[in-house]
């Protein structure tokens, strides 16, 4: 087989049905070859910040791990955003680019470089592919380290005259991966979990990951654990419903600490390192808490903080063959004393946004509120939105696993591609897109993708016309009321961004909320409809200013 042949047929038994990318000179040999066929199809985005997250997106949607061509030196640094983030989401993608021509590449022509070099901060591996007869195995390589745990994005460098030599390659065949069986140790863990006074879970995304929520629900309801999630977690790793619920950890070290002090044991389950933002001076683990930490990739058991018992294996098979292994007289009691809490604190947010319905511009809680108020129950929220974003986590109950997209990885400009590929990859879900405005200004070129294949995801952006967050951030270090307002480099408002002139701008409908029962009837409609819609929403800002 020619060395492009081998690669798409590669490409087919690998899963890959569809191409994230944006071409140059260096990729026209691989793009040439798809043109000849008809079932791998094309995705072009016009920026490779949008290329990278529609792939995001897309592989956390099928389950499978995304395929991207960007070109050569300068589009593969104009994705590193979106590898950083899918390094942080454990994001399965393979991601190519076009080295020059080698008979030139010594003179160091225009646009080459250190391909690899430039790759290797932002990826868990990379191949400089040199000989023909390398590609297919380095490519069989590449698809079975990106979903190796920890999952994330993989890189190779292809050399444009490489890919279009006309030499017979040979094709090894696809390996077959078992999954992770369960850790050892099971009885130590079972007993340190049994025998607390006060457990906690942590549910880290590895959960959601791994297709383990409905074992970690069972294993916390044999106890009676109360269930944090990760901070700024990326999907849904516990049901938003259910009474052991307790919320998302903030994501700094001491109000982790605050919320976990008082529970003799926690079990983390599936999460890297806790992901703190601001520093605090403190242990995420109260003193004489003891730790049970579970997860597949060895490298994080013990990373930031001692345990009492590290598990390394499948999460989804530990947690199952540990659900028999546990059982507590206590776990009623506790679970009727979560679910009272929960049900306070969720009656004391309803009643808060409720009260701002009528006000205009929207409190950014009350925006939040009435997009989740006119969500269908199979919607899929997507979320790059800061502030309004924290506040959307308080109101959005979510059970369905895969609800809720993120990505702590904090590379902004993600989201709108992200919500595209979401739904390339699973078009029987609607997907609504909840942005900030500094957000949607990064990944503005995104809306290109979205009318040129008619994806229809809602896009809500919550346009308070500054990077509020930031603003925020300077408060908490210094509340001088000499400051003022005066704030650098934080302001968007001036000129106000009109985001329906910007979706104009791109052929998609738009509309501009200012009031909350609109909202909910706006966003309920366009779930069903089969046509992108942005949904411009002014919300107050920082110290109520609109
Ligand atoms: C690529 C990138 N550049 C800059 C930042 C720093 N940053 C973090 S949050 C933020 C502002 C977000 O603003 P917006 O989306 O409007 O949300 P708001 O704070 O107003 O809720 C910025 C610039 C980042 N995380 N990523
Ligand atoms: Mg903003």
């Amino acid at each position: 087989m020619r060395p492009v042949d081998a690669m798409l047929h590669i490409l087919r038994e690998e899963g890959v049905t569809r191409v994230f990318g944006n071409p140059g000179t260096s990729e026209l040999p691989f793009t040439d070859a798809l043109a000849e066929v008809d079932d791998i199809d094309y995705v072009l985005g016009v920026h490779e910040g949008s290329v990278v997250a529609m792939a995001d997106g897309y592989a956390r949607a099928t389950g499978r791990t995304a395929f991207v061509s960007l070109h050569i030196a300068a589009g593969l640094a104009n994705g590193l955003v979106g590898l950083l983030n899918a390094s942080r989401s454990r994001t399965p993608l393979v991601v190519t680019a076009g080295q020059q021509d080698r008979r030139h590449l010594a003179s160091d022509p225009m646009l080459s470089g250190d391909l690899v070099g430039i790759a290797a901060a932002a990826v868990k591996q990379t191949f400089d592919v040199q000989h023909a007869h390398d590609l297919p195995i380095m490519l069989r390589r590449a698809f079975a380290a990106a979903r190796r745990p920890p999952a994330g994005p993989v890189f190779l460098s292809i050399p444009m005259d490489l890919l279009a030599e006309d030499v017979d390659v040979d094709v090894p065949e696809r390996s077959v991966l078992a999954p992770q069986g369960p850790a050892t140790s099971l009885g130590s863990a079972s007993q340190l979990l049994v025998s607390a006074r006060n457990p906690a879970i942590v549910a880290g995304d590895g959960v959601g990951r791994d297709g383990a929520v409905a074992e970690l629900v069972r294993v916390a309801e044999a106890i009676g654990a109360t269930v944090y999630h990760q901070p700024m977690n990326d999907g849904v790793d516990f049901p938003g419903s259910h009474p052991l619920h307790g919320g998302m950890l903030a994501p700094t070290n001491q109000a982790i600490r605050d919320r976990l002090d008082g529970h003799d044991v926690v079990f983390i389950v599936g999460t890297h390192a806790f992901m703190a933002h601001h520093y605090t001076p403190v242990s995420p683990i109260p003193d004489g808490t003891a730790v049970v930490q579970l997860d597949s990739d060895p490298a994080e058991i013990g990373r930031n903080f001692a345990v009492r018992l590290g598990l390394c294996g499948g999460i989804r098979s530990t947690l199952a063959a540990l659900v028999p292994l546990l059982c507590s007289p206590l776990a009623a009691a506790r679970t009727a004393a979560a679910g009272a809490l929960a049900a306070a604190r969720w009656d004391a947010v309803q009643r808060k946004a409720l009260a701002g319905y009528g006000r205009a511009p929207l409190d950014p809680l009350v925006a939040a509120h009435a997009v989740v108020a006119g969500l269908p129950q199979d919607a899929v929220v997507v979320e790059e939105a800061i502030t309004t974003g924290v506040l959307l986590r308080d109101v959005l109950r979510q059970d369905l696993p895969g609800s809720y997209v993120h990505t702590v990885g904090g590379g902004l400009g993600w989201g709108i591609g992200a919500a595209i590929g979401r739904q390339m990859g699973d078009a029987h879900r609607p997907v609504v897109a909840v942005l900030g405005d500094g957000c949607a200004m990064f990944g503005l070129q995104g809306l290109w993708a979205a009318a040129r294949y008619e994806v229809p995801v809602t896009f809500v952006v919550m346009n308070n016309g500054e990077y509020r967050t930031l603003k925020e951030t300077l408060d908490n270090w210094d509340s001088r009321s000499t400051r003022a307002g005066n704030y650098v480099g934080l302001d968007l408002g001036s000129p106000a961004l009109d985001f329906t002139r910007a979706a104009g701008f791109f052929g998609i409908e738009s509309v501009r909320v200012t009031d909350a029962d609109h909202l909910v009837e706006v966003v309920a409609k366009s779930t069903r409809s089969s046509t992108p819609l942005l949904v411009d929403v002014p919300i107050t800002g920082h110290g109520g200013k609109s």
